[in-house]
């Protein structure tokens, strides 16, 4: 499985282009481009556990700064920044990390 299994690879290319630039990354822009806010819960699951590279149920800050790398390989790393406004978006308990209920949250 991977990402163009459930997302269009223009849809993927259009939404890595807008955000080329350090610190221009918007959560709910980059979904939505990317196609996911269209996506039902389990599809959103299916990449959610793409995203989460070590399985631990949570996507963790250094997960998380590699998060567009997960879309397309040649694609930057977040910013320390982004990754904090990031997980400032999806991190509703504090604890650091984004479940998937957050990431649904955020979605839907
Ligand atoms: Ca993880």
């Amino acid at each position: 499985m991977t990402m163009t299994d459930l997302l269009a690879a223009s849809d993927i290319s259009t939404a890595i282009n807008a955000c080329k630039a350090k610190d221009s990354f918007s959560l709910k822009t980059f979904f939505a481009t990317v196609g996911l806010s269209k996506k039902s819960p389990p599809e959103i699951e299916k990449v959610f556990k793409m995203l989460d590279q070590d399985k631990s149920g949570f996507i963790e800050q250094d997960e998380l700064q590699l998060f567009l790398q997960k879309f397309s390989k040649g694609a930057r790393a977040l910013t320390a920044a982004e990754t904090k406004a990031f997980l400032m978006a999806g991190d509703m308990d504090g604890d650091g990390k984004i479940g998937l209920c957050s990431v649904l949250y955020v979605l839907l």
